[in-house]
């Protein structure tokens, strides 16, 4: 490991118009922009880790940042070790709460020290976990949310066609059960049989709503069932997953590799994918992955494209990557997307830069 101590951090939270608008349950809402919060970690021998979260609600960031700046001060004049810094980090955070903000800020800091090791070692971070780099199955999540069935076609065509995509997502959970048929049938009908579906519901439904409404769709040929219910009740997650022939799907809100154990060994999913700012950033989703490749247990991620890639490069079990290019105007070299797969660059680190002049455009605060 290159010998680096931490000097200072500098966070930026963005505001990022989206091509397409989330349009979701009330679980998640709605966007027409997406908060990113940029972290860039300075070293005392002068490499700059970088990392960024999606805190999905840009008021929650005043507290993230409090979060990240208390584990940051943990952390100054410390050598860089994530193992030894996310000891640490849990460390600063266990009185006020292991889950939660105190996991999200150690997985900002934690993916930004990967970063600025890997830089140092002059390393992709996919070499630095022992993998090399190239390109990841993905599927394309960039819209499909809850518009209006005729709407869909189109957008649906145009996701395959933005990468040469074999696989797509839509979202489900509207309030008639007939709408999100008719949804699936006119996505269904547009891109064919050869590309493959998943649908997310992101926890829309009680238990009983879906029995009923996943039983109905269980002869589709869909990829997965995604969060049909609420994610942590692990016993009618795992009833679900039992009973239905179709995959399901859990992940994006487990906190830290314990409670995704908790999940793995409630047999709460057949599928999981887990989202690098609240797994516990780099570290956190290697031990995740840890756990699915001994227990033959597929694994995909959940948004951070960039860093996602070089970790689904170095795990066991690797399912798909999910990708979305919200990120794409402000980062200095976007990741290259072909034939359906991500192109995990050969650059050292995660390859992730800011495009310093977009970064000003999109600015909504700076500490
Ligand atoms: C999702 C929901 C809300 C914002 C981003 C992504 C979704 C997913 O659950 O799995 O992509
Ligand atoms: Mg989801």
């Amino acid at each position: 490991m290159p010998r680096l101590t931490l000097h200072s951090i500098r966070l930026r939270l963005l505001s990022v118009p989206l091509r397409r608008p989330i349009v979701s349950n009330p679980t998640v809402g709605r966007y027409d922009a997406w908060p990113f919060l940029l972290l860039d970690l300075t070293t005392h021998e002068g490499v700059v880790g970088r990392s960024y979260l999606e805190p999905y609600v840009a008021k929650s960031a005043p507290y993230v940042i409090a979060a990240i700046q208390s584990i940051a001060d943990a952390l100054k004049g410390k050598p860089l070790a994530p193992l030894d810094n996310y000891r640490t980090a849990m460390q600063t955070m266990h009185l006020s709460g292991r889950q939660g903000v105190g996991l999200v800020a150690t997985s900002a800091l934690d993916m930004a020290i990967w970063d600025a090791l890997a830089k140092a070692a002059d390393l992709p971070l996919a070499a630095m976990l022992g993998a090399s780099t190239g390109p990841v199955r993905a599927y394309n999540t960039n819209g499909l949310w809850l518009l209006p069935p005729e709407r869909l076609p189109d957008e649906a065509m145009s996701l395959v066609a933005e990468g040469g995509f074999s696989a797509i997502k839509m979202r489900m959970g509207r309030a008639d059960f007939a709408q999100d048929r008719a949804a699936l049938e006119a996505v269904r009908r547009a891109v064919g049989p050869g590309v493959r579906l998943m649908v997310d519901w992101n926890q829309a439904l009680d238990f009983g709503e879906a029995l009923v409404r996943l039983h109905a769709l269980d002869d589709e040929g869909l990829m997965w069932f995604e969060e049909p219910i609420v994610f942590d009740d692990y016993a009618h997650c795992a009833q679900l997953a039992r009973e239905l022939k179709t995959p399901i799907q859990i992940g994006e809100n487990i906190y830290g590799p314990r409670s995704f154990h908790d999940a793995v060994q409630a047999k709460a999913a057949d599928l999981y994918m887990p989202d690098l700012m609240r797994i516990g950033g780099v570290t956190g989703f290697m031990r995740c992955a840890a756990i699915a490749g001994a227990a033959g247990i597929p694994l995909s991620s959940h948004l951070y494209p960039e860093f996602s890639g070089h970790l689904l490069r170095a795990a066991e079990s690797t399912q798909f990557l999910e990708w979305r290019d919200w990120a794409n105007p402000f980062i200095a070299e976007p990741f290259e997307v072909k034939d359906g797969s991500v192109i995990v660059p050969d650059r050292p680190g995660a390859g992730l830069a800011w495009n310093e002049e977009a970064v000003g455009q999109f600015l909504v605060d700076q500490t």
